[in-house]
């Protein structure tokens, strides 16, 4: 029991700070592009739902980095991680916003943040191909 204590304890000591650096996302990472986009909000987290999502239908994103280098990511449905701190309240399912996104390098898993979310008037207009013009396609993750 006590060798078997001593080795957990060496090898939590090593795997630890690992998890520790993880679970705070990377603080290192440099941020290698800010986007502010717009686009309707989808889906929104929900307690106890860990796989809810801030799903946001968003309008093309010129500057986006590609992991391949090159740039833009077209109109479509997709997830967005919030970066700590940033709260949704007052946010609905339907609303058109403006937010805020940090990229940072591509090899990192879920390589982008929410830093900041505005709700716009509901009578903006956004640049979202409707269903009649071929609608945007989903991505998950
Ligand atoms: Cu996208």
């Amino acid at each position: 029991m006590r060798i078997l204590g001593s080795l957990l304890f060496a090898a939590s000591s090593l795997v630890l700070p690992g998890l520790l650096t993880a679970c705070k996302g990377s603080p290192a990472a440099p941020v290698v592009a800010t986007h502010v986009v717009r686009g309707r909000v989808e889906s929104l987290p929900q307690k106890g739902v860990p796989a809810a999502a801030f799903s946001v239908t968003h309008e093309a994103i010129e500057g986006w980095v590609r992991g391949n280098g090159a740039k833009g990511m077209a109109s479509m449905t997709m997830p967005f991680p919030l970066a700590d701190g940033v709260s949704l309240e007052g946010v609905a399912v339907g609303d058109k916003i403006e937010f805020k996104i940090e990229q940072t390098p591509a090899n990192k898993t879920k390589p982008y943040k929410v830093v900041a979310v505005k709700v716009l008037p509901s009578e903006t207009e956004l640049t979202i191909p409707t269903d009649e013009e071929g609608g945007v396609p989903s991505r998950s993750e």
